[in-house]
């Protein structure tokens, strides 16, 4: 079939027209084309997993080690010899555009090779196929996720302070309060809370650091005008926690019984069967509970765990067991609270969150190489790694908000020079999600002016190009960041 005067093979059960391209249905569809080895948009699972251009001239290499490979993208795919991603791809055609597929649903897989763009799925899928220019080709599938995922209602995004790219692990009540005071004067929404509070991944209640109880800092955010956040992994937990020892039958296993393990960090961890009653239960009561707390902007953290792959209860898709644990927790929150997903599987989190994180973390250094270039990982921590991916996901924006993770106004504790903070604050500006995790302590007075401006600006945003953007009168261009 010729598309804009090209030449393409499509397999499909179905295939009917619409604005922009085509509607195909099929539980697999495939679609030939005259390209070869070019460029494939990759668009990984969830939040950290990279996204940007990959050549098809090279094989894909497989994450190092082995045990990290489920919080890095989707395991399912970690050993394919083939370049995918998860929901949506698209191949470079010959005059620059795009060949685009995207599913309209969960659960989808893409791969590219020289011959054809693949997609399948677990279950029928419908699919967007269309070929042009890839911001008009990515609009019109956001368009389309719209009406099939929903969107919640758009106001601009708050602004947060979080407390994880400063204090990590290291938070306690006298700290969480200092920071809370020095934060006068900073025109801050949210105050959110990070690891390190709760007593084990698992077990969501205070820790020693904080002998008041949870409710006293978010008493004390709310008097000053900011509202409480608080982070939580939800559907994973180690196998010290009392819920692991009380309920090791809520945890995810594979057919011959064994757990699924989920991540290494913290001596490694599991995720949770969230089709089991008595997970969506606890899940609920969770929920109530920081609720009840105070805490109205929940930052829901490694949420891919509830999607790996396993043996379900109920033998549902993984992405649809995820997406309905989602739901559970949405309802249990109410329509108010605010939940940013992080660690989330990008198209099945749609439509239930307000804000997803779109990349990996940021770090107060430029690259993560040993684990970029030789462990074949694009996801550890960088503020190179952050920027690359986060980027790539900006076709998310009409969706939901989207967090390219904090920027930095400090120089103390920071090998980040003056420009490479400058284009994490504007990748702040151009992506609408407007965070940081300075302790106002370790501003001096000017980076504290830098840090209020950058949070007052309003300026508009045009994007010119692929990585060009109008920020108000400047032009900016990301593309010098990227070794593409
Ligand atoms: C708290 C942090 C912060 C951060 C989140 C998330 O693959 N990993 O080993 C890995 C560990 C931590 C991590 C991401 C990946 O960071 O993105 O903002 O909340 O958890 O532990």
């Amino acid at each position: 079939m010729q598309i804009q005067g090209y030449d393409f093979h499509i397999s499909a059960s179905r295939l009917e027209e619409t604005l922009g391209g085509y509607l195909l249905s099929g539980k697999t569809v495939q679609i030939g084309h005259p390209f070869g080895r070019t460029m494939f948009f990759k668009q990984g699972w969830q939040s950290w997993s990279e996204a940007t251009w990959v050549s098809l001239k090279e094989n894909p290499k497989p994450i190092l080690p082995p045990e990290r490979r489920p919080q890095c993208d989707d395991p399912a795919y970690a050993l394919s010899p083939v370049h995918g991603g998860s929901g949506l791809g698209g191949i470079e055609g010959y005059d620059g555009r795009m060949l685009f597929l995207g599913a309209l649903r969960p659960g989808a897989r893409i791969e590219a090779d020289r011959l054809s763009l693949k997609g399948f799925g677990e279950h029928e899928i419908e699919w967007f196929l269309a070929y042009g220019e890839t911001g008009e080709v990515l609009a019109r599938y956001a368009e389309l996720l719209a009406t099939t995922l929903g969107v919640r209602a758009q106001q601009p995004a708050p602004r947060v302070w979080c407390s994880w790219y400063s204090y990590y692990s290291d938070i306690s009540e006298g700290l969480m309060l200092q920071s809370i005071a020095g934060l006068q004067g900073l025109p801050f929404e949210v105050f959110q809370i990070d690891d390190g509070w709760q007593q084990n991944m698992g077990d969501w209640e205070p820790n020693h650091k904080f002998p008041s109880g949870m409710s006293t800092i978010a008493l004390r955010a709310q008097s000053q005008g900011l509202t409480p956040g608080l982070w939580l992994a939800p559907f994973i937990a180690r196998p010290s926690s009392k819920l692991f020892k009380e309920h090791p039958d809520w945890f995810l296993r594979d057919e011959k019984g064994d757990l699924v393990p989920a991540g290494i960090n913290w001596g490694g961890f599991y995720a949770l069967d969230v089709t089991l009653p008595g997970v969506q239960n606890w899940l609920r009561n969770l929920i109530q509970t920081v609720r009840g707390w105070g805490y109205r902007y929940l930052k829901l953290d490694f949420l891919y765990a509830a999607a790996l792959p396993g043996h379900r209860h109920a033998g549902e898709a993984r992405e649809d067991a995820y997406r309905e644990a989602l739901r559970i927790i949405r309802e249990a929150a109410g329509d108010e609270v605010y939940i940013l997903a992080c660690g989330a599987p990008i198209i099945a989190s749609l439509g239930l969150v307000d804000g997803l994180r779109i990349g990996p973390d940021v770090a107060p250094y430029w690259d993560n190489e040993d684990r970029r270039v030789f462990l074949h990982d694009p996801t550890g921590p960088s503020a190179y790694n952050a920027l690359r991916t986060s980027l790539h996901r900006l076709w998310l924006k009409p969706l939901v908000h989207t967090d390219p993770d904090v920027a930095y106004f400090r120089t103390r504790y920071n090998l980040l020079s003056p420009a490479q903070r400058a284009v994490l604050q504007d990748l702040g500006l151009v992506s609408g999600f407007k965070a940081t995790s300075d302790p106002p302590e370790w501003l001096d007075g000017e980076e504290r002016e830098q840090l209020k401006a950058w949070l007052e600006a309003t300026p508009s945003i045009a994007q010119t190009g692929p990585y060009t953007f109008r920020i108000g009168e400047r032009e900016v261009d990301f593309a010098r960041w990227l070794e593409l």
